[in-house]
């Protein structure tokens, strides 16, 4: 953890009392001047700290500061939390790690390479977001792995109505809107034991706009944030909720529920959708044109069930398992 988080942990954890820059010191092992130095920045990133000459500092918003103790506090299992300033991206960090027996939780502030799929980028700039990983071992059959995605969009809605109270729906496979734009992206990821064939590690990335009102133009039509939240919303009371509510039904394995909840929180069934290919020209970005279809069902595992619309297959089902796909606007 880097000298301004562990400043920053240690002033939430006092609440609003002041603490001299010597015990600062002392405790992290530093020496005043790093403290004022550290201060100084977190300062300059907005973190309302008082200093009071002679008595010491003080956080006067408790607001959004991302601490480990707090997040591990609130949340119901045990694991690791790992707070970083800044990285190239949480799951790349992930998959740095030894031992993931128990779950690790990496949330950075900001990411310089935030990774979606297919080699996308995924936009998280410091302060405005929740970037954060959830990596673990499964003690589980691939059957359930194959619905690690479907949790990990289910976890984020739920989390979404206990923290904000706003009801987000999912599009296949692994996007979260609120009013009709993309709020969240996720992306899993699986490392396979090539001698046993079991996935011994899941990666699950969770990107969420939280703060972010200025998107880049290539996203600005497309992208929102937490419009509505209220006034005390804040990253670490999601991160927590995400986290309780994706290990809640993993542990307590329910997939009919899964689904039927999977399914009354999709944009998607009985939509006429476009349906893209994962090769680089059948992706929209690249001039993909798509399949016309209609989302019928989604299957046991998770999988997208469609009508094809238009070609050779004209309605014929098919169940997807992978691709991407978007509401159709021009009909
Ligand atoms: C995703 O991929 O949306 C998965 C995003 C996962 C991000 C998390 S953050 C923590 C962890 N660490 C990582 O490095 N990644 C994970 P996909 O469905 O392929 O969508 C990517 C597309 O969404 C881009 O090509 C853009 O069009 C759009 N996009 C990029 N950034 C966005 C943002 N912040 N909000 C909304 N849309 C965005």
């Amino acid at each position: 953890m880097s000298t301004k988080s562990q400043i920053l942990e240690i002033l939430h954890g006092r609440d609003a009392e002041y603490i001299s820059g010597q015990e600062l010191a002392s405790t992290l092992g530093l020496s005043r001047n790093s403290i004022w130095k550290a201060i100084g920045k977190l300062q300059d990133e907005g973190f309302e700290i008082e200093s009071r000459a002679g008595v010491g500092y003080r956080l006067v918003q408790k607001g959004d500061v991302l601490s480990a103790s707090c997040i591990r506090d609130a949340v119901n299992i045990p694991c690791k939390v790992h707070i970083l300033d800044s990285v190239d991206s949480t799951n790349n960090y992930a998959k740095t790690l030894g031992d993931v027996t128990i779950p690790n939780i990496i949330i950075a502030n900001e990411q310089t390479k935030g990774r979606g799929r297919m080699g996308r980028s995924f936009y998280s700039p410091p302060s405005k977001g929740l970037y954060m990983t959830i990596a673990f071992c499964p003690d589980f059959s691939l059957d359930k792995s194959m619905l690690v995605t479907a949790v990990s969009a289910l976890a984020v809605c739920r989390a979404f109505q206990e923290v904000t109270g706003l009801g987000p729906k999912i599009k296949w496979v692994n996007d979260v809107y609120l009013h009709g734009r993309k709020v969240c992206g996720i992306l899993t990821e699986a490392e396979t034991n090539f001698e046993t064939g079991n996935i011994s590690r899941i990666i699950v990335g969770i990107g969420v706009n939280c703060f972010e009102q200025n998107f880049p133009e290539d996203i600005a039509g497309s992208a929102t944030y937490i419009k509505d939240a209220p006034k005390d919303f804040n990253r670490m009371a999601l991160a927590a909720s995400i986290v309780n509510n994706f290990f809640d039904m993993l542990n307590n394995f329910d997939k009919k529920k899964l689904l039927r909840e999977y399914r009354s929180r999709s944009m998607i069934l009985g939509q006429q959708i476009l349906l893209y290919g994962t090769s680089y020209s059948d992706m929209p970005e690249h001039g993909g044109k798509g399949v016309r279809a209609r989302a019928i069902d989604i299957d046991e595992n998770g999988g997208l069930i469609v009508e094809y619309m238009e070609g050779r297959r004209s309605r014929q089902m098919e169940t997807i398992t992978s691709g991407e796909v978007t509401i159709r606007k021009d009909i």
